[in-house]
């Protein structure tokens, strides 16, 4: 049995064009699992259907399987062929049971995919193609069977054995060992599917649904952590009251079951009644966990539990509607942060991800549209564009249908596909049936990739007292799609008058809506009755993924900052002031001159920080630069010490100019006793930023030092470290030290102190990095710490990363090496920044690409960096 698939030729690509149903279904699949460390019985019976009228071989996808038996209606079975990749069974009756035993190794399985050993315990993760793994079956979302699955295991190591569904029986056998059957009576796909077993502490609680039917809550955590699961718990229970009250939806279990544990792949994973969780998104106290933290859990605890209805009850008819699950799920857990939270700040931090690493996946050689064409492998597609943006593609249909309509589509959507697997198009098409909106055009956003860009004119007519406003839209080619077509672009406008008073928008004296329908490449806009030159806010809500051009003069930018009536609008018009200044003064760095913010910008931020009726955590907000990622998204060659020294020189001109305000409002921000109420939160998230400006200046070391000391909370101790690292403060090595000191113990924790080695600025950082790996919490079999200071350093420190000399490009791929062999998935989030190679200098580019060449020439090389290498040195 080899662990990895061994790669013999090129890997095969599949494509959306080429879906047909299957030949066979199974309708049912009873299972039953004897686990053992490291040979573990696996006997599945399933009932099998054929669909086509003519004989056809059964073929059987699976995965690093040894196979032990087959029968066919109990008898053995002999007329088949088994692979390395599949099983195929040949002279098979139009329907009948199938048994199939397969052997497979838990404690070997690194890639954690399939069943793997986490900890103590057994897990399982089978999306999207892991279930393979565990037995030969039709692992494709469009099967849907019901499930009864017994779990065998040793009684003292494994007391909890858990599987979908309801716990139907239970007993002991002789030898020590104790079994558990479970039923999930909702027919669902494989990669739902969901097997634990280990000792867990265990939270419980309870939830009445609104027809009254009561749902048992449990949360299981590694033994010592049940004072970390109250605010996982607590996000469960809001997340289905929530769904209730926004969506009108109700769970449909007994039972819903979340697990916490250390190996993991990603986030979290939804399956049917039993979620099971990085321990990252469930655990959590003040002293371990900051805000940021617990925003993350209420997220993914939403996101998770949405799923039930869009991901579950309806699923995806192949891999390819991936968004139709994704995109959907995503727009809904951030509807719900919104609606619980601050909306501005939810949505300024979700415009942050699109403008930084969404534009960038969309510039770059995996550039693919919400719904991809092409697949090699699909573990390579969870990406953000499938994610985020498709989750902005249901925003725009929110937008033009209005919450009622959308809700009437959403309603429609579940009449019409409750218990089946669908499409994008069955989305689309019930959302245009329930509400009447024509979203012929709209649907392009499905197919076609890449970020337009919208640039608009404007001209206003005193005399006639009109205004115009022409829009243009282009998108650029992206990797493999050449021929763009124009979209139809939501966009949300205002206009304001010189004292901030909003113009009603009319045209021959009739009232124009504020959400323009932009269809065209190029469209004129016209407004009558506007009494002065106005001042035009544009794309207000972030309303459609585009990059805007418009030529704001500095005084409109900052009036938009005082005046515009909502809270994003205000944001983006100072993101937009920023922008002119960051691109100004890294054209003046290039030519040997000084960084300068002119007085005015300073005075339109010192503005902002000292408005008392803003929200403290949107004030942060808007003194947040965009990252250095964000700014080499502008740049067709990125100059990485150039932003990198032009972000350091404009937030230290901030810190002095502003040091008084800033020292002021720090002050008065102290706080009593720790809580997580908004208003808490959204005070340190202010405080927390003045400390990170404030680090800057003279008093800086002393003002973060003591913070450290007198922090009683996880939020304001990272907000020193944080403060301390990126200005490279003199307490950053006895604060390090502590730390490290006080939490060896706690890999969760640790996880922070080693964000912050791959962050470090200084001009020593990778030989600390390189050390940081012996660190005794380090683990590189485990995704959590990897991603921590692998991508911190090469993704989130581009000046160390991009090193002249190509260090940074050498360790990653010694750590590719490595975690090609052992965990793939986890390989290919980590390769990202060669992807990009094209944007640097000659000499960089050289270099980035001679790495990715030796990855092409590895041995076994996975699929996962297979398709990426590939489609970047294509580029
Ligand atoms: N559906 C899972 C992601 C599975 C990723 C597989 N590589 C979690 C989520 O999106 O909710
Ligand atoms: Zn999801």
């Amino acid at each position: 049995m080899s662990e990895l698939s061994t790669q013999t030729a090129s890997p095969k690509a599949k494509y959306r064009a080429d879906y047909i149903k299957p030949d066979y279904t199974i309708t049912d699949i009873d299972f039953e699992f004897d686990l053992y460390d490291t040979a573990t019985h696996i006997v599945a019976v399933s009932k099998v259907v054929r669909q086509v009228e003519t004989d056809a071989a059964l073929v059987l996808n699976g995965d690093g399987l040894e196979l032990v038996r087959v029968e066919v209606n109990g008898t053995a079975w002999s007329d088949y062929d088994v692979s390395e990749s599949s099983l195929t069974l040949r002279s098979l009756p139009a329907s009948f049971d199938l048994t199939i035993e397969t052997l497979v190794n838990p404690e070997a399985n690194t890639l954690l995919e399939g069943l793997y050993k986490s900890g103590g315990g057994f897990c399982t993760q089978c999306e999207a193609e892991g279930f393979r793994r565990i037995t030969f079956y039709l692992d494709r979302p469009d099967v849907l069977a019901r499930f009864t699955t017994k779990v065998i295991a040793d009684k003292t190591s494994f007391p909890y054995l858990l599987s979908n569904g309801n716990r139907v029986a239970e007993g002991d056998l002789d030898n020590g060992r104790h079994w558990v059957q479970w039923q999930d009576p909702f027919p669902k796909p494989s990669y739902l599917f969901a097997l634990v077993a280990g000792d867990f502490d265990v939270l419980r609680d309870k939830f009445k649904t609104m027809s009254g039917r009561d749902v048992e809550l449990e949360i299981f955590v590694d033994k010592g952590n049940l004072d970390r699961a109250d605010y996982a718990m607590a996000s469960l229970i809001n997340s289905m009251k929530w769904d209730e009250e926004r969506f009108g939806l109700e769970y449909d279990l007994d039972i819903y079951m979340i697990v916490a544990v250390d190996f993991f792949n990603m986030g979290a994973m939804e399956n049917k009644g039993l979620n099971v969780f990085n321990s990252k998104f469930v655990l959590a106290n003040s002293k371990t966990a900051t805000d940021t933290d617990y925003q993350g859990i209420e997220a993914v605890i939403g996101h998770e539990y949405f799923h039930n209805w869009t991901g579950n009850r309806v699923t995806c008819r192949d891999w390819f509607q991936l968004s139709l699950k994704e995109g959907l799920t995503v727009f809904r857990d951030q509807e719900f942060s919104s609606d619980l939270g601050s909306r501005a700040v939810n949505r300024i931090q979700n415009v942050r991800i699109m403008r930084g690493p969404q534009f960038a996946e969309d510039r770059g050689p995996m550039s693919h549209p919400i719904r991809p064409e092409k697949v090699i492998e699909m573990n390579n597609f969870y990406t953000l564009t499938v994610y985020e943006k498709g989750s902005e593609v249901i925003r725009m249909m929110h937008t033009l249908l209005g919450e009622e309509k959308f809700q009437a589509g959403i309603k429609l959507y579940f009449e019409r596909h409750d218990g089946t697997a669908a499409t994008c198009d069955d989305f689309a098409q019930a959302m245009e049936d329930a509400s009447g909106v024509d979203l012929t055009l709209f649907r392009r956003w499905y197919s076609q990739a890449g970020t337009p860009v919208v640039t608009v004119t404007t001209d206003y007519n005193a005399e006639q007292k009109r205004y115009l406003v022409t829009i243009e839209q282009n998108t650029a080619p992206t990797a493999g799609q050449d021929d763009k077509l124009p979209l139809h672009i939501p966009m949300d406008i205002e206009l304001y008058d010189s004292v901030g008073h909003v113009i009603a928008l009319e045209c021959n004296g009739e009232p124009i809506h504020h959400v323009l329908n932009v269809t065209e490449a190029k469209q004129v806009f016209e407004f009558d009755n506007v009494n002065e030159k106005p001042v035009i806010s544009l794309f207000r809500e972030f309303s459609a993924p585009v990059v805007l051009e418009y030529g704001y003069s500095d005084e409109e930018l900052v009036f938009l900052m005082v005046h515009a009536r909502n809270e994003f609008a205000r944001w983006d018009a100072g993101q937009m002031l920023l922008a002119k200044y960051i691109r100004t003064n890294i054209a003046n760095v290039q030519q040997g001159k000084d960084v300068e913010l002119p007085e005015s910008v300073i005075d339109a931020f010192r503005g902002a920080l000292l408005d008392e009726n803003l929200d403290p955590a949107f004030i942060a907000e808007m003194l947040a630069l965009p990252s250095e990622n964000e700014i080499a998204g502008w740049y067709k060659i990125v100059d990485v010490d150039a932003i990198n020294a032009v972000a350091g020189k404009i937030s230290a001109i901030l810190a002095y100019a502003l040091e008084d305000e800033l020292t002021a409002i720090y002050r008065s921000l102290s706080q009593g006793e720790y809580n997580l109420a908004h208003e808490a939160m959204a005070k340190r998230a202010l405080r927390n930023r003045c400390l990170s400006y404030l680090a800057h200046t003279e008093e800086g070391n002393k003002l973060v030092a003591e913070q450290y000391v007198s922090s009683d909370n996880m939020t304001d101790t990272m907000a020193s470290m944080a403060a301390a690292n990126n200005a490279e403060l003199p307490c950053r090595a006895e604060q390090m030290t502590d730390f490290s000191d006080k939490w060896t113990h706690d890999g969760l924790v640790m996880d922070k102190w080693f964000m912050l080695q791959g962050a470090n600025p200084a001009a020593d950082s990778l030989a600390n990095v390189r050390k940081t790996m012996s660190h005794p919490a380090f683990d590189l079999k485990n995704p959590n710490r990897t991603r921590n200071l692998v991508a911190s350093f090469c993704a989130n420190n581009p000046v160390r990363f991009h090193a002249k000399d190509g260090s940074g490009y050498a360790f990653l791929t010694e750590i590719l090496t490595a975690l090609n062999a052992s965990n793939p998935q986890v390989a290919s989030r980590l390769i990202e920044p060669f992807l990009k190679y094209r944007v640097y200098d000659e000499q960089r580019q050289a270099l980035m690409r001679a790495e990715l060449e030796k990855l092409a020439k590895l041995e076994n090389l996975a699929n996962d960096l297979f398709e990426k290498v590939q489609k970047a040195l294509d580029q």
